[in-house]
């Protein structure tokens, strides 16, 4: 959705081999909301205005609804995982991928916390 009063342009530059498709669409100050899909799962997926240099984003795309996006805070949440074993992955933009395995017992809430610093 474009709320502001000038024109962006929403350019995702998926990743080669992800099978994802490129696009490009103007989207008119104040227009209709673009409503778009990605077939496939892709992590930092990159997304460009082509109108305004300095606009950057990532889109993931996953099959699972366990995911979260961390806060200004660094912190994130992830609800209703069944009991199991589990790799996180935790992902930034300048830092890459960490991973860190957990087990969780039924109704078992753990804190998981990962440093990207050196
Ligand atoms: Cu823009």
């Amino acid at each position: 959705m474009n709320s502001d009063p000038t024109t962006h342009n929403i350019h995702p530059s998926p990743n080669p081999g992800s099978g994802n498709r490129e696009w490009n669409e103007s989207q008119a100050p104040q227009g209709a909301a673009l409503e778009k899909t990605f077939g496939r799962e892709e992590i930092l997926l990159p997304v460009k205005c082509n109108q305004h240099p300095w606009m950057k984003m990532f889109i993931s795309v996953v099959k699972t609804p366990f995911y979260a996006v961390s806060g200004p805070d660094g912190k994130y949440e992830l609800k209703g995982l069944p009991p199991g074993d589990y790799t996180l992955a935790f992902v930034h933009e300048k830092f890459g991928e960490k991973t860190q395995k957990v087990t969780l017992a039924a109704k078992e809430s753990k804190t998981v916390n990962i440093n990207f610093q050196p």
